[in-house]
């Protein structure tokens, strides 16, 4: 059986990723394929929990433990259902993946980009995206939205200029030149994530039937 495609969504900060990723599996699945839909950090028992530890507000996590806790998350996630469901033919709707550590923990928190590379390969195994969806949006009309969602997260609590990093290098991570220097990440394809919410959904439909031939 062929191995089902690996859709991965990210970006920063409230630029809709979930909201887009819902509207993506229903699409899928109304079209008759089988879906799962997971997130990051988390999707499994050990991942919520350590998703716990990550997001609450009164935990102290030294950038280091940081990183590996999300990376831990990660290994968890995709030995017991993210592979298991691609090799099943399903498809994998991811609501971000190893960029974000690229971007938050690399760029956002200034640990060295061969490191976090190098931790992020340990937990993955060498599994490489079909496709990210890189969703872009302005950093304050991102925070905007995320904080009309309520109250504030650990990593949500960093300050504006953390934000803006994460960004930028986000916007990096589109440039060919990047893309070309870091094969584990697959192709990589911004999404223009302003406007109403049908008008984004018909721009990622757009993209992933073009890129993997789904509809
Ligand atoms: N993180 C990390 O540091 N390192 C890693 O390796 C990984 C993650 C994997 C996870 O938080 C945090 O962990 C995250 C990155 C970090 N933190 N930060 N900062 P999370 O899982 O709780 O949440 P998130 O992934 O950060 O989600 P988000 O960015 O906050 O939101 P979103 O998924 O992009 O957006 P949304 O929830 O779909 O929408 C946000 C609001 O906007 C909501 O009220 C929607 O109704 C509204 N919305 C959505 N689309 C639209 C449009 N088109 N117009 C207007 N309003 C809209």
């Amino acid at each position: 059986m062929a191995r089902g495609p690996l859709i991965v969504f990210e970006g920063a900060e409230g630029v809709g990723k979930s909201t887009q990723l819902r509207r993506v599996a229903s699409w899928l699945e109304s079209g008759g394929r089988v879906v799962h839909a997971l997130r990051e950090p988390g999707g499994t028992p050990l991942g919520d929990e350590i998703r716990r530890l990550l997001l609450d507000p009164a935990s102290d996590i030294t950038p280091r433990a940081e990183a590996l806790l999300f990376v831990a998350s990660r290994a968890q996630l995709v030995e017991t259902l993210v592979r298991p469901a691609l090799a099943a033919g399903h498809v994998v709707l991811l609501d971000r993946f190893f960029l974000s550590t690229y971007a938050y923990q690399g760029a956002g928190r200034g640990l060295p980009e061969a490191e976090v590379r190098q931790a992020n390969a340990v937990a993955t195994g060498g599994l490489v995206p079909d496709i990210t969806l890189l969703m872009t949006l302005p950093v304050r009309e991102g925070l905007a939205r995320a904080e009309r969602r309520g109250a504030r997260d650990r990593m949500e609590r960093n300050a504006d200029e953390f934000h803006h990093r994460v960004s930028a290098a986000f916007a990096a991570f589109a440039a060919p030149a990047w893309q070309a220097a870091h094969p584990e990440c697959g192709p990589i394809v911004t999404v223009d994530a302003s406007g109403p919410e049908a008008e984004v959904f018909a721009r990622i439909t757009n993209v992933i039937s073009a890129r993997l031939g789904l509809s």
